[in-house]
């Protein structure tokens, strides 16, 4: 990738290969890279506004799951370096770096990032269906619990399902209409509006990066990708980028 001596504010934008690492599965993890299956669903057909409709239960339990095993895993190596180069570059350039994930854990926190865009929700969080309040959640909603805001059994994951609005558009794209550089990571490009955010950055010009561990389907849009597992090639492009 040519000098970077030009850039100044950067977007990146991280998919379930920067958690990989730290064990959480990938959505791709079915063996030839199809869906991956929870209890025999697709996880596209437990992750839906009709899942929860038809099978409360059901949905709860798989977000249930999913939320206590986030809280046994570690940042990696990938997570670590992120944190750094959120907490350094401003100091270092005067530039921005703004972090959209579309991972529902908080390794990007843990692994010391500042201020995490989760475009797709957190397993950390729950919403109340009843007074739209958020509330920071680490145990199960199985059994109903009361809003704590207006006690109603009201409350769902946080997260965004598919056929629903990703959270903070407008500031995403507001952060690629600034952006000198755009850079994806452990992502495959399958879902939208995120998969598209390369085209989006390229036509506002500025300049393309992936990681991943394999070409995703928006390879073709990067000026440059670069293909091994993120624990490797996130703390070399962060050493790259902060000069160290
Ligand atoms: C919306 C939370 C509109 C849930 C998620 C037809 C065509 C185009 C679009 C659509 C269509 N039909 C429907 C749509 C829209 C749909 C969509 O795109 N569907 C896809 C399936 C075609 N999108 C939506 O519904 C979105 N909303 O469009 O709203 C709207 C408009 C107006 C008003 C209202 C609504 C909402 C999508 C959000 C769904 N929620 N997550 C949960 O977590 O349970 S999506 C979920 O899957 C992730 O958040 C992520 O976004 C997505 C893809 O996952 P990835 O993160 O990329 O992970 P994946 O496993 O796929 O890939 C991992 C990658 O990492 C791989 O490339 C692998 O090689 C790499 N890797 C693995 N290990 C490593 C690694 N890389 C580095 N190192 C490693 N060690």
């Amino acid at each position: 990738m040519g000098g970077m001596s030009h850039i100044r504010n950067i977007v990146i934008l991280t998919g379930a290969g920067v958690s990989a690492e730290s064990g959480i599965d990938t959505f791709r993890a079915g063996a030839n890279g199809g869906p991956s299956l929870w209890e025999q669903h697709r996880v596209e057909d437990v992750a839906t506004p009709e899942a929860y409709a038809r099978d409360p239960d059901l949905v709860l339990r798989f977000y249930d799951m999913r939320r206590a095993a986030i809280q046994t895993k570690e940042p990696n190596a990938a997570h670590l370096a992120l944190g750094r180069l959120d907490r350094e570059w401003a100091r270092k350039t005067g530039g921005q770096v703004l972090i959209v994930t579309q991972n529902v854990d908080d390794l990007h926190e843990r692994g010391g990032a500042v201020d995490v865009l989760h475009m797709h929700g957190e397993h950390l969080n729950a919403w109340c269906a009843a007074c739209d309040a958020r509330h920071r959640w680490t145990g199960p909603l199985i059994q109903r619990p009361p809003c704590p805001a207006c006690d109603e059994a009201a409350l769902r994951p946080d997260i965004v399902w598919f056929g629903e609005m990703p959270y903070r558009m407008d500031d995403i794209f507001g952060a690629l209409r600034e952006a000198d550089l755009f850079v994806s990571i452990g992502t495959s490009g399958a879902v939208y509006p995120a998969a598209g955010f390369v085209r989006n950055a390229r036509e506002l010009g500025a300049r393309t990066l992936e990681l991943n561990l394999e070409r995703s389907q928006g390879s073709a849009w990067f000026d440059e990708t670069r293909l091994g597992p993120a624990s490797e090639l996130v703390p070399a492009w962060v050493d790259e980028m902060l000069g160290s």
